[in-house]
């Protein structure tokens, strides 16, 4: 074996745990999915072209999503933005605040989710119950109202309360916020006035994203147990947006798979990943395994 040889061996031998360990996680929604590189990625509807997804004074709706987070936020004054605009759906380092105002355990890690809606009467919007993300792990988080009733899921966890205010318009009225639907968030400081002026970063998020649905319906019956879906959405006359991200990778415009043309379009290089053409080995696969596994041992309880 010539040098060069060797050389292309040696070369070979580093290059492939290098790829292996960039391969992408298998999404439990199946196909393809959206990566955001939380630099500048994002994916969104313009707010001209198709203002607010849900109309005023909606009370019954469910948003939803598949996501795995890899990078917590920088640091505590760090918003990293999953889904905003009706509903916030964004992770913070610390969540102890959250938990002190609710009078519970502060949640662990430092990936925090926090989901609210914008309410009637220019109040703001609900209160979040913090809840603890794993990294590097497929999680299904849903946030719904039905009527009073607030919900917030993530895998099978679920947290209720009774203070649900149907979602508001005039959450803004000075127009300060951005308006947009996005996924993913902006990687940019918003200014809001006040003395001093309020700074809201809503930064960019790190991971993968699927299957991505929001509807006119409260879809999760909180007094059953077993809340992850074990497969693609299907569309139907409550769905007001459905994206798979099953495009090709590299598309960068995102398909609704509602019928109601709420195609997103990838920013700053956000793009669809490859899922695994062949069978995951190791550690991902497990993960996913012990999920399903958990929720099987649900139905033998
Ligand atoms: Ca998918
Ligand atoms: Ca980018």
């Amino acid at each position: 074996m010539g040098h060069c040889q060797i050389l292309a061996c040696l070369f070979l031998l580093t290059l492939i745990p290098l790829s292996a360990k960039a391969l992408p996680p298998p999404s439990p929604a199946g196909g393809n999915y959206l990566v955001l590189d939380g630099v500048d990625d994002y994916a969104v509807l313009d707010f001209e072209t198709f203002g607010y997804l849900l109309p005023d004074g909606t009370d019954k709706f469910t948003f939803e999503a598949w996501i795995y987070p890899t990078t917590p936020p920088d640091n505590k004054d760090t918003v990293v933005t999953i889904l905003y605009q009706q509903v916030d759906m964004i992770i913070v380092k610390d969540g102890d605040n959250w938990a002190k105002a609710l009078n519970i355990e502060p949640p662990k890690g430092d990936l925090i989710l926090l989901m609210s809606s914008y309410i009637e009467g220019g109040l703001g919007r609900t209160i979040s119950f913090p809840i603890s993300l794993v990294p590097n792990q497929w999680q299904h988080i849903a946030y719904q109202l039905n009527g009073n009733q607030i919900t917030m899921i993530v895998n099978d966890f679920v947290a209720t309360n009774q203070h649900g205010i149907p979602l508001g318009h005039d959450r803004d009225p000075r127009g300060l916020r951005p308006k947009d639907f996005v996924l993913g968030g902006y990687g940019k400081i918003i200014v809001l006035p006040g003395r001093p002026p309020a700074k809201a970063f809503l930064d960019s998020f790190t991971g993968y994203i699927d299957e991505v649905r929001i509807s006119t319906e409260a879809r999760y019956d909180v007094n059953k147990k077993g809340f992850m879906p074990d497969d693609k959405f299907k569309n139907d006359a409550k769905t007001v947006a459905l994206w798979h991200f099953d495009e090709p990778g590299g598309t960068e415009q995102f398909s609704d798979a509602s019928g109601n043309a709420h195609h997103l379009e990838g920013k700053n290089g956000a793009k669809i990943g490859n899922a695994l053409a062949v069978k995951p080995q190791g550690k991902l696969t497990t993960t996913w395994a012990q999920l399903k596994q958990r929720e099987f041992d649900k139905y033998l309880r």
